[in-house]
């Protein structure tokens, strides 16, 4: 009997929540008799029943449960959060068997839902791949293992590596990557709860820092204050109102106060504000700033087919290549 297939049916369950169940992790389960899937669910969003629940109330026949597996992509819970614990209501079913794709190393959880489970007769069985259900819910982990939210860096170069050529205040920025560059780069931002960028590029660009390319929500922006203050007229056109980083007590609206180049020191407290997951957009020092940090967790890279000859150098970055396209551009992301 093929376990791969049923843990791969859970992941599959689990993506069709994807982007809603923030801050808790995506899960599916499904609930396998002689062979046959007898029942399925995901958890959709925080609050609402869990996957093991859901899965489990599927079932037409509950009188098969004492008889069956139970598949799930995380360990099931051991705690009482919203909700209470999946692994109380396996060995209340009295389910004899459950095959689990990766461990929750929640503090609450980390081996509590494996214990109980063992500790009332069920048979505990893991994937022996962990990686796809790891990543699945890799902003997840990072938050509760790092205790920080989840980095992404991305950024478009010119064939002969420059993020930009040399330009005045409100000359227009280059536009370094294709069409299809901005729609990819939309639907990365649609994916984030933030997104990072420097005063100075806030001044220059005058981003709306929107997903006006894709259908997504607006993450919030983060405007990283050194020693440039962002001009109030390149604040209005961003889409959401901004959280400010740095020696920025003067400034209005929500703030870390701090010293703005030790990003691990005020990185975790972004997860006081709900971001889980934040992409540095810029500019190219900020961004070689979080390489240097070594708190890159994924990062995207365009590359154009053209050359600027001079300009803003990008981010030195030690990334395997790979060749993907993306309209006249390269893309690779890791
Ligand atoms: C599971 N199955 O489908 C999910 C789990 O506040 P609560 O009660 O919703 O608990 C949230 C925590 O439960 C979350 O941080 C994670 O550790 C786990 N999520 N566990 O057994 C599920 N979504
Ligand atoms: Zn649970």
């Amino acid at each position: 009997m093929s376990h791969a297939k049923f843990l791969t049916r859970c992941l599959q369950l689990a993506n069709y929540a994807k982007g809603r169940t923030s801050p808790n992790p995506m899960v599916g389960a499904v609930i396998v008799y002689n062979g046959k899937i007898i029942g399925e669910g995901y958890h959709h969003k925080a609050g609402d029943p869990h996957a093991e629940v859901m899965a489990i109330e599927s079932v037409k026949d509950p009188s098969l449960l004492v008889s069956s597996t139970l598949y799930c992509s995380l360990e099931p819970c051991a705690h009482y959060g919203k909700t209470p614990p999946c692994s109380l209501l396996i060995t209340d079913k009295q389910i004899p068997k459950v095959v689990i794709g990766c461990s929750d190393t929640h503090e609450l959880v980390n081996g509590q839902g494996v214990k109980h489970l063992q500790s009332h007769g069920v048979e505990v069985l893991f994937s022996s791949d962990p990686i796809p259900f790891r990543k699945l819910n890799q902003v997840f982990f990072c938050n509760k293992e790092r205790n920080r939210p989840f980095v992404t860096i991305k950024w478009a170069q010119s064939f002969d590596g420059y993020i930009d050529r040399i330009r005045k205040i409100n000359e227009n920025a280059s536009l370094i990557s294709s069409p299809l560059a901005a729609i990819k780069s939309h639907q990365i931002r649609s994916e984030v709860d933030g997104i990072l960028i420097s005063a100075k590029t806030l001044n220059w660009d005058r981003p709306s820092l929107s997903t006006r390319n894709y259908n997504g929500t607006n993450p919030r922006p983060i405007i990283l204050v050194n020693n440039t203050l962002p001009d109030s007229s390149a604040l209005d056109h961003l889409s959401v109102p901004p959280v400010f980083i740095g020696n920025v007590s003067e400034l209005e609206g929500d703030k870390i106060i701090c010293d703005p180049y030790t990003i691990e020191k005020w990185l975790p407290e972004l997860l006081n504000y709900g971001i889980h997951h934040v992409l540095v957009e810029g500019g190219g020092q900020v961004i070689q700033s979080f390489v240097d940090s070594g708190l890159v967790d994924q990062w995207h890279r365009f590359t154009s087919i053209n050359s600027i000859n001079e300009g803003v150098t990008a981010p030195k970055f030690d990334a395997p290549l790979t060749m993907n396209t993306l309209g006249t551009d390269r893309y690779e992301r890791g």
